[in-house]
């Protein structure tokens, strides 16, 4: 029993929340660039995702400041990579999940030839991971469509950005192709209903219409570009390998009230639509169905149900973090989650943000994804965002994260014991990184501390943590070791 042989380990970033260099090598930008730092605004608020205005993008586009705009300056892993994958592969990381900026290739979106200054870049990370054993994962869509494709058209909810992907799509398979045989297309795809700026590059007071038909309009548009690409890859690097990313809101009934239970099919439905096109091929009839009874349609051209049917994803990946559960009182005590609030379930604690920490969770999702579609799956972030304080002498001691991870682990294992096809772990984050709805440092993920605070302020010297030896060990032993 136990993990098999060849089980990749390692952990999990994005661009715009590592690199920071949001302006230099020909970088365009990025909606992550206008996210602003609020600190007077309750982080557990879970639609910390705020959407934007144009005058707000105007105001962050008019000023330089990094301050108050975090993702600008990331933990400068655009300069500093080196010394960070040295400390992964010190853990003995067997896989690294990154994501290539869009706008760092192609300024707009529209060039029609990239900017050789992020090929460069890319081309240098991935060379140096390979060299130190480290599997690139990549991501070719995390958080960060160009800012001046939301300008012209609310970027995805444009059938045209579809091309203009694969074009980026195209260029990523082509320059690096030879050093990258695991893909994601899109992160936390499900995502864009509750961010539809950050995930889709929508601008709400600038759509016509209801925002959640634009947002599944676009959507459909990433269903339709990921199958495309997944193709592309296909022919071009046979080998490699094209997955789909969820964020697994696993949800429980809050009683066993019939009403809440089916309150909780009901949302799981909504949860599994966008694997079951990914991955299943097709749009189930009952989705299409409590879709059109909100008054929704999906804007199919000829041709895009043969595509999503004939080119679905090799792999199932998913970002899990804690459980919610459903219930159909409107008085019911909610609490916040990935981007998410769900009712809170008396049984679990919470993290200081409110995320509440459910290990059994984990192994619920990974049996119920594994015998709905029988594809192997890829856990690519998983982690416990918490504030760390050094020690005088310099020292992070995280018994709450090694506890988080362990009981986490011990659960992953006995899934795969029930015979679930995991291929890999991936934490979520191994160093300390920009919050993506918070923007925060401060809610720190990593085994490894950066001295830099939320408003950037710091040497930015990384130091092991203590979980960073306990993950080295548990990875030596392939997870039989959590002690
Ligand atoms: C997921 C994102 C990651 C990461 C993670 C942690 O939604 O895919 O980018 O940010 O959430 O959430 P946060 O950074 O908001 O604490």
């Amino acid at each position: 029993m136990g993990l098999p042989d060849g089980f990749l380990w390692g952990g999990a970033l994005a661009a715009n929340q590592a690199e920071g260099a949001w302006n230099e090598g020909g970088r365009g930008p990025a909606v992550s660039d206008v996210a602003k730092y609020r600190p007077h605004v309750d982080p557990r608020e879970y639609a910390v995702h705020h959407q934007h205005t144009l005058e707000s993008i105007a105001a962050a586009m008019a000023d330089d400041d990094i301050a108050y705009y975090p993702k600008r300056r990331g933990i400068d892993f655009y300069h500093r990579y080196r010394e960070d994958l040295a400390l992964f592969a010190e853990m003995g990381f067997s896989v690294l999940r990154v994501s290539i900026a869009w706008s760092r290739l192609y300024p707009t979106g529209e060039e029609l030839e990239p900017n050789e200054e992020g090929i460069a870049f890319y081309l240098d990370l991935f060379s140096e991971m390979r060299r130190l054993g480290i599997r690139p994962l990549v991501t070719l869509s995390h958080y960060d469509p160009p800012l001046a494709l939301a300008l012209k058209n609310n970027a995805w909810v444009d059938r045209g950005t579809i091309a203009l992907f694969e074009r980026f799509s195209r260029t990523c398979f082509e320059r690096f192709g030879h050093l990258v045989d695991l893909w994601l297309s899109f992160n936390e795809i499900d995502g864009i209903i509750r961010h539809p700026f950050t995930s889709g590059g929508i601008i709400d007071e600038t759509v016509e219409g209801s925002l959640e038909q634009a947002c599944y309009t676009a959507l459909h548009h990433q269903f339709v570009a990921s199958a495309s690409v997944t193709r592309m890859l296909h022919e071009m690097w046979p080998e490699s390998e094209m997955g789909c990313m969820l964020t697994m809101l696993t949800t429980y009934p809050n009683t066993c009230h019939p009403d809440d239970v089916a309150a909780t099919q009901a949302k799981e439905r909504l949860l599994y639509l966008c694997t079951d096109v990914q991955a299943g091929g097709a749009y189930p009839r009952l989705a299409l169905k409590a879709l059109e009874v909100k008054g929704i349609a999906i804007p199919f051209v000829d041709g895009d149900v043969e595509l999503l049917r004939e080119h679905p994803v090799d792999y199932i990946s998913f970002s899990y973090y804690m459980t919610l559960t459903e219930s159909v009182r409107p008085d019911a005590e909610r609490t916040p989650g990935n981007t998410v609030l769900g009712v809170k379930n008396p049984f679990l604690p919470s993290s200081e943000w409110g995320w509440q920490i459910d290990p059994v969770g984990l192994r619920i999702s990974l049996i119920d994804l594994y015998d709905r579609y029988g594809k192997p799956l890829f856990i690519v972030e998983n982690g416990l965002g918490m504030r760390d304080e050094l020690t005088e002498d310099g020292r992070i001691h995280d018994p709450y994260r090694i506890d988080y991870f362990r009981s986490h682990f011990a659960e992953m294992i006995r899934a795969v014991d029930e015979g679930v096809e995991l291929r890999g772990y991936t934490s979520w984050a191994p160093i300390d990184i920009i919050s993506a709805s918070s923007s925060q440092i401060s809610k720190r993920y990593g085994f490894i501390h950066v001295d830099q605070d939320d408003l950037g302020n710091g040497t930015g010297e990384r130091r092991r943590k203590d979980s960073f030896f306990w993950y080295q060990k548990v990875i030596a032993s392939n997870g039989a070791d959590l002690a």
